[in-house]
């Protein structure tokens, strides 16, 4: 009896601990291009995870997007204050805001810590890589600002890769330094969250124009472009990025 009674807790344990192991079914909603959508597809390559990657076109020639403006009417994207990414899981729960979607695919993938601790160290990383990409954003010399001429946001631009980016790199590195257990990880020793948002912000530039003057501006910085690379050499995320559809941003 008490043999049987051992025997249907070890069961019912493996029953629950299987199903808990299952994987979520997840979708991901964002335009079809890279911009705030890319670093969750990334994740996902990294932790070979199947999703559903829906994208809504854009135009040729304009920024309209009538698959988004359907989606953002139906509420579908009511989570995100009717923006873009919204990630659902298991066709019932929806989450907002790409760094919270981020976060979550990376504890899903086990690219995070084994503590609190850890886990707000590695999130520490990835703002300041955020931090670097809105840099960028206010010095004004993308695609999208239009309060500029193309000579000041030539002037900007310039600016930015020879001087500020360099300068908030090699901080960086500082930090990397400091949480980073070897070669090729920013924190400990295993991948994790951190190494993904570096490679966001050094190789998967939103405007693939940019690549050569990033990199030129991480010269500096060795263990950021350790990481990096590891990250871009990874099975799963060279083949994606090898496959994923071409956007221009
Ligand atoms: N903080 C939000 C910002 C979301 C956001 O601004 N999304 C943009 C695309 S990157 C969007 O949906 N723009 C269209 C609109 O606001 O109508 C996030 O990171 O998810």
């Amino acid at each position: 009896m008490k043999f049987q009674l051992f025997a249907l807790t070890a069961l019912s344990t493996l029953f629950s601990s299987f199903a808990l192991a299952a994987p979520s079914s997840l979708e991901l909603k964002y335009f079809d291009a890279r911009g705030a959508g890319e670093t969750a597809r990334i994740i996902l390559a990294l932790g070979k995870h199947e999703y559903k990657d829906t994208r809504f076109s854009i135009t040729p020639g304009t920024m309209e997007a009538p698959e988004f403006k359907e989606a953002k009417e139906s509420g579908d994207l009511d989570a995100n204050l009717g923006r873009a990414p919204v990630l659902v899981v298991d066709d019932s729960h929806i989450i907002g805001q790409s760094r919270i979607i981020e976060r979550y695919l990376a504890k899903k993938c086990g690219l995070m810590g084994s503590s609190d601790i850890e886990d707000a160290q590695i999130d520490c990383i990835a703002e300041h890589c955020r931090d670097i990409k809105d840099a960028a954003g206010k010095k004004g010399f993308s695609f999208f600002t239009r309060d500029k001429t193309e000579e000041e946001k030539a002037a900007a631009k310039k600016e930015w890769f020879e001087e500020d980016m360099p300068n908030m790199l090699g901080k960086l590195e500082k930090v990397v330094q400091i949480y980073s257990g070897g070669d090729g990880f920013a924190f400990g020793t295993s991948t994790s969250y951190a190494d993904v948002a570096i490679f966001s912000l050094l190789k998967d530039c939103t405007m693939q124009g940019d690549a050569e003057a990033t990199l030129k501006a991480a010269a500096d910085c060795p263990s950021l472009l350790a990481i990096a690379e590891k990250i871009a050499s990874d099975e799963g995320v060279s083949k994606w990025v090898a496959d994923r559809p071409v956007t221009m941003f």
